[in-house]
Order: C-alpha cells, then sequence, then structure tokens
C-alpha cells in the first residue's frame, strides 16, 4: 500500500505529531503522574486519568497490523470502578472474605485468589543478556538519499516511520546499574509500512566473537560466578579476564570497554552501531554492502569513571531517568542514521578489511558515513512492563531491500532471538503483544498457540488451498533472500584466515584516541585487573596489552604492580580520529543545571529561567526543601543539601557561599562531618564535580565557596563574575564541549 494512502500510517502520523506538540518544557520533569494529587485521599468516582503528556503506548492495531479504532488513551484501566479480571464491579478489596471478623478465610473467595493469583505470576524471565534496559517511542524520517542503494520503502525520501527503541547494558540483571562498565544495546523496532525492520545493534561497533558458537561462552564468563554469584553487573572479575585473556579475539571490543565508551554519560549520547556487515538490495537488483551508524546530535559523551561508580549507588537508575526526564522536557534526543557503503564483491573485503568480521571496523575516513534519514525519541511509553519489557527483538525481522550477510555471529543471532522469545514471552504468539505489532497487515497462515489474540476466520490455513478461495496468495513484490552465490568447499569448524587477527585494530582504536582518553583506558584496565584475584590472569592479561601498546602495557604494569612484559605491537594502522569523543562542540538541550541557591533570589530566578530557556534542566539546590524563602515569584527547590550530589549534574552554579544549614551535623549526614563557613556539603559538591572536570560558575561570595573547596580561582572551568547570566553564558559554553578536560592534563605524549 503506497505510504500516503496507509490508514495505518496516517493515524500513527497524527499520534507522533500530537506527541510531539504535547512536550512540558519550561517545567521540571520527574511528575509520577498526569496531575498533581491533593493531600486528601479523592474519594469521588471519576474517570482514570490519561498518561502524561509526554507518553504515548504502543500504536492502535489489532493483532494483526490493522487499525483497531481503539483510542489509545482508553485500552487499559477502562472506567471509574474497581472490577475483577472479568469486569464484574467489587465493593471493597481491601478485606478477604471471612467466617466472622476474626474467623478464618474462605476458599471461596474468588476475588481473593484472583488477585493472588495473578500476582504469583507478574515476572516473566528477564532477557539472559540486556535484561537492564529503557526505552522511548519515536519516529524515523528518510532522507531518500538511501533510495538508490535500496528499495526499502521507510527509506524513500520523507517517508516518516515509527519506531520504538530500547537501550540497555548487557551484564546486569533487570534491577541492576545502569551506570556499571559495559557495553550498551542499541535496538530499534521500525514499524515499516512493508513489515518490521529490527536494528539490534550496540554502542561499540565490534563484538567480543566472531562465530555465534562462542556467545555462550563470554556471557558466562562475565556473568557473576556460579559460586557466590558475584559480582554483579560487571566485567572487574576473574571469569571475565580469564576468558578474553585467553580467547585474544575479544581483544579489540574489550579495549573499547575499558574506553569511555564503556561508561556513557546518557542514552542520548551514544552512538549506534548495527556492527555486521549488511546487504542493501535495490529496486534494480543491484545490491551493495553496508554498515549502520547511528550518530547522535548530543554528541558522544561519557561518564568519568568515579562518577560512574556513585552513581551507582546515588542514582542507580541514572540512565532511564535522564532519558526519560530529557524527552518529557520537550529534550527529544535525535540520532542521524548512516550507511558505510561497500561494493558487493565475492571476496566481501574492503580495503583489506574483511566485512564478515564482527571485531573489525571499516574507519570512517576510509568509508564515510552517509547519513539516510533522522530519528527523533518523542514519547516515553506509558507502561514499562507492557512496552519496554515485553518488546521483542529479532536480527531476521527484515522487509524488502535489506538482507543479512553470511557474517557467522550474525547466523546464530538469527537462531537466537527467535529461540529466546518462546521461553521470555511464554510461546510463538509474541508477535501479537501490542509493542510488537506490525503496522503492515499479517496473514500468515500461523494459527493457534498459547495467548493467541487473534480470531481467525476461514477453513483453510493451509496453502494451495480452494476453500477460502485460495487466500493468501504468494506476493510477486515480497522479500527475496539474495540468490548470493556459496562458495564451494568442504564443510568443516573453520574461520577464515583473515579472522586471526586480533590485535590490529585493537592498537588502531588505542592510537586514535585523545592522552586523556588513553589516561582513561589505562586507568580502567588497572581497576579491572586490579580487582582479579589470580595474578596468572594478570600476567596472561598484560601479554595482551603487550602485543596492542608498550606505553598501555607498561602503565598498567606499573598500576598493577608487575612487571612488564616484552612484546611488541601487532599492525602499523593509521589512526582514525573520529574514533575519539574529544575535541568538537556539541548542543547542551537536555543537560542538567544544579543551581545552589542563595540569598539573591532575583538572581536565582533569573539564572533558572535562563537555563529553561536554553532548553537545559534547572535543579534548585537549598538547604532545606519547600520554596526558597524570600519575596516575589516562588522558586521550589528540586534537591536538598543533604540529597543532593555532583553526579548529577552536568554543571553547577553557586548564588554565594551558603552557610551550613541547620541539618549540617556529622551524626545525622556524614557529608556533614567537616566543619566550616561554608555549608560542608555544598563544598563536597563542588569539590567532586571540580574533579570530575564539569563547568562551575558563581556571583556573589561564590569565590569563597570555590576555596572552600580547595578550587583555585584561576582554574580551567571555573568561572565568576558579577551577573549570574553572564557566568550561565560562558558555563554553557563549556558544557558544549562537555567537560574542562585541561583541567587535569595528561602526563602522556
Ligand atoms: Fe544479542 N541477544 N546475541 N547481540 N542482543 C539478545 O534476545 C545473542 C549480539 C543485542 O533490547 C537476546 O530478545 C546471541 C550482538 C541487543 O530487547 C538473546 C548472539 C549484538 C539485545 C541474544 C548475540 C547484540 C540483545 C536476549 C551471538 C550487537 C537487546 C533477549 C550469536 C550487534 C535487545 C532477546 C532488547 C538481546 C542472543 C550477539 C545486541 C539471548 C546468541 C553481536 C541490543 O537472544
Amino acid at each position: 500500500m503506497a505510504e500516503e494512502t496507509n490508514p495505518v500510517t496516517r493515524a500513527i502520523d497524527k499520534v507522533i505529531d500530537a506527541v510531539a506538540d504535547r512536550g512540558t518544557a519550561g517545567e521540571i520533569p520527574g511528575r509520577p503522574g498526569a496531575e498533581p494529587p491533593n493531600v486528601a485521599e479523592p474519594v469521588e468516582p471519576r474517570e482514570p486519568l490519561p498518561p502524561k503528556p509526554d507518553q504515548h503506548g504502543p500504536d492502535p492495531l489489532t493483532a494483526t497490523g490493522q487499525p483497531s479504532g481503539e483510542s489509545a488513551e482508553t485500552r487499559a484501566q477502562g472506567g471509574p470502578f474497581l472490577t475483577t479480571a472479568t469486569g464484574t464491579r467489587l465493593p471493597d478489596t481491601d478485606h478477604s472474605l471471612k467466617a466472622g471478623p476474626r474467623g478464618p478465610t474462605l476458599l471461596r473467595d474468588h476475588h481473593l485468589r484472583e488477585k493472588i493469583t495473578h500476582f504469583d505470576h507478574e515476572r516473566i524471565p528477564e532477557r539472559v543478556v540486556h535484561a537492564r534496559g529503557a526505552a522511548a517511542h519515536g519516529v524515523f524520517e528518510a532522507y531518500g538519499t538511501a533510495a538508490t542503494i535500496t528499495k526499502a520503502a521507510f527509506l524513500a525520501k520523507d517517508a516518516r516511520t515509527p519506531v520504538f527503541v530500547r537501550f540497555s547494558t548487557v551484564l546486569g540483571s533487570r534491577g541492576s546499574a545502569d551506570t556499571v562498565r559495559d557495553t550498551r544495546g542499541f535496538a530499534t523496532k521500525f514499524y515499516t509500512s512493508e513489515g518490521i525492520f529490527d536494528l539490534v545493534g550496540n554502542n561499540i561497533p565490534v563484538f567480543f566473537i566472531q562465530d555465534g558458537i562462542k556467545f555462550p561462552d563470554v556471557i558466562h564468563a562475565g556473568k557473576p560466578h556460579p559460586d557466590r554469584e558475584i559480582p554483579q553487573a560487571q566485567s572487574a572479575h576473574d571469569t571475565f579476564w580469564d576468558f578474553v585473556s585467553l580467547h585474544t579475539e575479544a581483544t579489540h571490543h574489550t579495549i573499547w570497554n575499558m574506553s569511555d565508551r564503556g561508561i556513557p554519560r546518557s542514552y542520548r549520547m551514544m552512538e549506534g552501531f548495527g556492527v555486521h556487515t549488511f546487504r542493501l538490495v535495490a529496486a534494480d537488483g543491484g545490491t551493495v554492502l553496508v554498515k549502520f551508524h547511528w550518530k547522535p546530535k548530543a554528541g558522544v559523551h561519557s561518564l568519568v569513571w568515579e562518577e560512574a561508580q556513585l552513581l551507582g549507588g546515588v542514582d542507580p537508575d541514572f540512565h532511564r531517568r535522564d532519558l526519560a526526564d530529557a524527552i518529557e522536557a520537550g529534550a527529544h534526543p535525535q540520532w542521524e542514521l548512516g550507511v558505510q557503503v561497500f561494493p558487493d564483491t565475492p571476496e566481501q573485503t574492503f580495503e583489506g578489511i574483511d566485512l564478515l568480521d564482527p571485531t573489525k571496523i571499516v574507519p570512517e575516513e576510509l568509508a564515510p558515513v552517509q547519513p539516510i534519514g533522522l530519528m527523533t525519541l518523542n514519547a516515553n511509553p506509558v507502561n514499562y512492563f507492557a512496552e519496554t519489557e515485553q518488546v521483542a527483538f529479532h536480527v531476521g525481522h527484515l522487509v524488502p531491500g535489506i538482507d543479512v550477510s553470511d557474517d557467522p555471529l550474525l547466523a546464530g543471532r538469527l537462531f537466537s532471538y527467535l529461540d529466546t522469545q518462546l521461553s521470555r514471552l511464554g510461546g510463538p504468539n509474541f508477535n501479537q503483544l501490542p509493542i510488537n505489532r506490525t503496522h503492515a497487515p499479517v496473514n500468515d497462515m500461523l494459527r493457534d498457540g498459547m495467548h493467541q489474540s487473534a480470531v481467525h476466520a476461514g477453513a483453510a490455513p493451509y496453502r494451495p488451498n480452494s476453500l477460502d478461495g485460495g487466500c493468501p496468495f504468494h506476493a510477486p513484490d515480497g522479500y527475496v533472500e539474495v540468490p548470493v552465490p556459496v562458495e564451494a568447499a568442504p564443510r568443516g569448524r573453520l574461520s577464515p584466515a583473515s579472522f586471526d587477527d586480533h590485535f590490529s585494530q585493537a592498537r588502531l582504536f588505542w592510537l586514535s584516541l585523545s592522552p586523556v582518553e588513553r589516561e582513561h583506558v589505562i586507568a580502567a584496565y588497572t581497576f579491572e585487573l586490579s580487582k582479579v584475584y589470580e595474578q596468572a590472569i594478570k600476567e596472561r592479561q598484560l601479554l595482551v596489552l603487550a602485543r596492542i601498546d608498550p606505553v598501555l602495557c607498561r602503565e598498567v604494569a606499573a598500576g598493577l604492580g608487575l612487571p612488564a612484559p616484552d612484546g611488541a605491537p601487532e599492525g602499523n594502522p593509521a589512526a582514525s580520529p573520529a574514533l575519539s569523543q574529544v575535541g568538537r562542540t556539541w548542543p547542551t538541550a537536555g543537560r542538567i543545571v544544579g543551581i545552589v541557591a542563595g540569598p539573591d533570589l532575583d538572581a536565582v530566578r533569573t539564572v533558572r529561567q535562563a537555563v529553561l530557556d536554553g532548553g537545559m534542566v534547572p535543579l534548585i539546590i537549598a538547604p532545606t526543601g519547600g520554596v526558597l524563602p524570600g519575596p516575589g515569584e516562588p522558586v521550589t527547590v528540586q534537591r536538598t543539601f543533604a540529597a543532593a550530589r555532583s553526579v548529577e549534574f552536568d554543571a553547577i552554579l553557586v548564588a554565594g557561599a551558603p552557610e551550613p544549614g541547620a541539618d549540617a551535623q556529622g551524626a545525622r549526614d556524614a557529608k556533614a562531618g567537616v566543619s566550616g563557613t561554608v555549608d560542608p556539603r555544598v563544598v563536597l559538591l563542588l569539590n567532586e564535580a571540580y574533579r570530575h572536570a564539569k563547568p562551575l560558575g558563581g556571583w556573589g561570595a561564590a569565590q569563597e565557596a570555590f576555596t572552600a573547596a580547595g578550587i583555585p580561582a584561576s582554574a580551567p572551568g571555573v568561572v565568576t563574575a558579577e551577573s549570574a547570566t553572564a557566568v550561565l553564558e560562558k558555563v554553557t559554553g563549556l558544557l558544549a564541549v562537555h567537560r574542562v578536560w585541561e583541567r587535569f592534563p595528561s602526563t602522556l605524549a
């Protein structure tokens, strides 16, 4: 069906436009419900509240991909009164049915049994990997630049396609912290007019293994030890380093994990990669090989390690909160989708790089990433379980114009994703769950099974048939696998010789980093290996590092107190500057600015508004909650001195030098255990922010607070001026380069 006449697409466009118009810009994000509650419990029956303006659920479609006619807002909780699961109204859900007030509870209490039984079955198995995630709805708009290389309808000029994106960590369980050092998943479901296309990628362009058969090994090694089930969600332990030091094809991915890419500042600030090579098919049948890239408009930024660790305790939900808050604040995250394009030659190599080897990148300097469309995430899910937990991605969900390559890792995935949904989502009908419903009509002859929610008409779910008039018919324009010739070769458990190069691209990555980024890599290897118990494993990993770079090996060995082994780096690759995260400027929309309130309320009000006008989120920090005392329009406090921690903020502004608050006692708040003229929690806040190379600004007596925190007036990235707005302007300029890297210059050459 043509794009402009497709009723599903039209209906969905309306939802997307409505959501895009409904931002709550100007308010501090985070309100839990659609409207503020009263202190008194509401007792007057009323219709259920709608979702919050920043939220929308799965689009209203039937289980077989047709417009359902339902309103997106009333699909659940359909009335003012409490009912059973079968709609019978209930007057009481607070007391079970008993024989007398002190008597036994009766087995005939169906409501009790239904409520408890359902509760007992609320959990489904978490994902074996990528269990911890957060997601958002959005829209993908194609530039049409890919129309010459693929016939995929959603990549035609100006096509608009709804998307659902789930970001995740790999190793941790569902309740683990967001900011652990790990690879991040970046999975996108495109609900195209020709069926679903899932691009299930990561924020790191290479993988630990070259063949799907090794996946259980690498994941078992990274997961907690089987005996004590520790550590959770991290690679800093013996089994991980035992595996990667022996299985050296993991070297390239591992150095990415040890770099700043392993601790992103935000899901909004990550690149995404399809990792494998895909094959695109044009309308004339011509093919090219491509690698997919997502480029974030907000830039590629990371945490520093100490921040990541503190956040694990202070705000384990940091990344999911950041994503939801940014969308709610109207700072809709955007990524450009791009492709690196390679000729589809029989060798499937480019400039000597094997395109079927998922441990290799093709540097952007050799094959530029060509933009083909823009994705905007503009709505938060309404219900975590229904959407983020139940979404089921599958690398086999392809549309005409996109085919897979023979990458042996991808082959393993083509099997795994269907298989895993069967046990996770309880049967073969998971594609009928609302979030998984395609926006193209389904006529699949797949019947019955657990949780079948389609009511299939017809007498002949088989082909060929005459009883249903021959329906469904083969589609002449349907999906065809590209008839790539298969090499005549003996069968065996084999891999090509080019797969034996495990080090040259790890070296390429190291050489491409700026000095401060290399310092972080050294620190990360040293930290992780220092947590390894067995010396043999550390020594073995040092031998691996020697094959990447002598400085890296020497510095890590020094940190571990071990001799650096001899060894020569392998390969002599040219650096790829595109791999460094440092050195450019980026938009600051959605950044969090902490404002430590001072006596001049007008200045606080003005700067707060200026932060909002700049598309950023101001959080007011004061000794106590409530509103700031003083005349004029009230200013609400978001963080008390006791609750604020530097890691929440990208930059901090200080309006003066606050005296110690009434609760600044070590007995009540350990952070306040040091006395002085400035509140010790504020001193700690500034000191940490300074250490984490964050921009700091102040006016009034702020210099006194900086001095109390040991911050020299002349330190880079510390701005003081008379006017609050002048300070903010400079701080915003500093935020655009993310951090004040020159504050702590690297000693590496
Ligand atoms: Fe996955 N992977 N994977 N993977 N993967 C899963 O599928 C698997 C691989 C990736 O947000 C599982 O539905 C095997 C590479 C992401 O729901 C499971 C192999 C890349 C997500 C699975 C790989 C990924 C998954 C768990 C080796 C980057 C989360 C739940 C052959 C390009 C998607 C599920 C979401 C999820 C298996 C390799 C990315 C178990 C066997 C390479 C982003 O099926």
